[in-house]
């Protein structure tokens, strides 16, 4: 049966009097509460205040607007059961056939800076997400719009089936209904959790399906995403993505987003094989990123902090890269690299990935969930020449070598060990049970690279417990060192580094990536 009777009670009032003025032209009788209806009213639309509609005030400052029998049984009432419709007509509730409703902004309310706990508490929705609950279990008979991006499909459905909506349209609404009041509903739960108690108390998530991955690590391991992970990362081209292909996609826009140089970083299994900077030419920048460790890239994930261009796309499309993340593409590169059927172009949104990159990391559990802080910035590089512990500090070169190296060093899987110069690394050793191990590894890979260690500094994610680690770095080359410091032992190791005359700073920080 058409709509007869719309009920609008909107916050967010984009694209709202469009909307009511075509379902006015349908016929439609339009309820509305108070800065809804004035809104529909300015624009000329006749409106009935839900109000009188139901002869009940606006009580509470709004905060009861359409919290009534006449509402909610409007909504609710079968319309294909005698009694709800006699018990409808005898208690005069007409039925309601369509819902608009978006909720108090409460996300966007706690995401200010300076939010009071009684702002937020005024912006829980109640009687919003009453509305679309009722609407969206009675989703045979109601239709339930909450996001206005859907008004259209309403509208185009009322055209094509005589001012009805198909039950295919009104199930998948409600469907987004129950997902939206329950991220709604996730939000509050974890805000008032920690602004009541002081501690987290609980942790809710809700997320929409994106897309079945290919598969996850191995074939046999079946896969799905969730989220808005394509609003961050466009796939240009190319093979599917698979669950590795995002890990690695992730730990490498993590990375970039560390540098505001020109950079090119190569990663394979989410650790830096390489990473160069050139001011002038990114195709420099990847020569000194890619000489690191020309062996590693086969198959890697190669990520540039500045539109890709033709000279670097030439240069790239010579080795087999399964993904290259850019802010950009030149025409001229795309053309280049589209040629490359499987490879994955991914274009980063860089705005949309600064509001995802500071949701928390979480992992799974055995029962339950890991919920952490993300590790943001590379710390303890402000006023760095205060943090000098040698008698020599470092020269101008090095210190701009151990900042990039720290910055590199937080991306390394701890054990995390970085030899570099002020734009590039000459050797990574990632990942190993032991830091000397880690530190060996970086050596024996600056010496396959064909890369000479003498005046280079050594950056380590965590402190040297002991002076060894130091000294073999000592040993290879390395005259200046970033750590974090705080080890029992750090006056052997500061020692240590006096005697050979090399120059050391702690950061004291530490950036251990599991
Ligand atoms: O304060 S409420 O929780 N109590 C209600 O009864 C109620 N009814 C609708 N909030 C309520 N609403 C919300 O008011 C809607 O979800 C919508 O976000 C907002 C629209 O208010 P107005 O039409 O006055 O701009």
């Amino acid at each position: 049966m058409a709509i007869q009777r719309a009920l609008l009670s909107v916050s967010d009032k984009t694209g709202l009097v469009d909307f009511a003025k075509q379902l006015h032209d349908f016929g439609v009788e339009l309820l509305s509460t108070g800065g809804t209806a004035a809104a529909i009213r300015d624009a000329g639309l006749p409106v009935i205040d839900v109000s009188s509609y139901t002869g009940a005030p606006e009580l509470f400052e709004g905060r009861v607007k359409t919290l009534h029998p006449k509402v909610h049984g409007g909504l609710l009432h079968k319309r294909d059961n005698s009694e709800h419709i006699a018990q409808a007509k005898d208690n005069d509730i007409p039925p309601i056939d369509l819902v608009v409703v978006n909720l108090y902004p409460f996300e966007e309310t706690i995401a200010k800076p300076d939010v009071t706990l009684e702002q937020a508490i005024e912006n829980i929705d109640i009687g919003g997400p009453s509305m679309l609950r009722s609407a969206a279990k009675n989703y045979k008979s109601v239709t339930v719009v909450t996001d206005s991006a859907d008004y259209e499909r309403v509208v185009e459905e009322m055209k094509e089936h005589e001012g009805d909506t198909t039950l295919k349209l009104r199930e998948e609404l409600a469907v987004k209904v129950f997902l939206r009041t329950s991220q709604y509903d996730g939000a509050i739960t974890n805000y008032l959790s920690q602004a009541a108690e002081g501690t987290r108390s609980s942790f809710s998530i809700t997320l929409p399906f994106e897309r079945e991955l290919r598969y996850g690590d191995n074939p046999h391991q079946a896969s799905t995403l969730y989220g808005d992970f394509s609003d961050c990362f466009v796939q240009l081209q190319g093979k599917e993505l698979s669950y590795t292909n995002i890990l690695d996609i992730e730990a490498a826009a993590d990375l970039i987003c560390d540098f505001a140089r020109p950079t090119v970083a190569i990663l394979k299994h989410t650790n830096p094989c390489g990473v160069g900077q050139d001011d002038e030419c990114l195709r420099e920048a990847w020569q000194r990123a890619f000489e690191t460790d020309t062996q590693a890239p086969f198959g890697g994930v190669i990520v540039v902090n500045r539109p890709l261009t033709e000279k670097l796309a030439k240069i790239i499309s010579t080795i087999f890269t399964d993904v290259i993340i850019a802010p950009d593409f030149e025409p001229e590169a795309r053309a280049i690299l589209q040629k490359k059927k499987n490879l994955r172009l991914i274009k980063m949104n860089e705005d949309a990935y600064a509001i995802a990159k500071k949701a928390p990391v979480i992992r799974s559990c055995p029962g339950g969930l890991m919920v952490m802080d993300r590790d943001h910035t590379a710390l303890g590089l402000d006023n760095l020449e205060e943090r000098v512990v040698t008698k020599r500090p470092p020269t101008e070169e090095e210190m701009r070598a151990m900042r990039f190296a720290w910055r590199v060093v937080k991306h390394v899987k701890s054990n995390a060990i970085v030899y570099a110069k002020s734009d590039r690394t000459l050797g990574i050793g990632a990942g190993q049970m032991s830091r000397v191990d880690s530190s060996r590894i970086a050596v024996w890979k600056a010496e396959e690279a064909g890369l000479s260690l003498n005046g280079s500094v050594i950056a380590s994610d965590a402190m040297f417990p002991f002076a060894d680690g130091l000294q073999a770095a000592i040993a290879a080359g390395a005259t200046a060192c970033i750590q974090p410091g705080g080890s029992i032992r750090d006056e052997e190791v500061i020692a240590a580094a006096d005697e050979a005359g090399i120059s050391m700073v702690f950061t004291g920080h530490r950036h251990f990536r599991h």
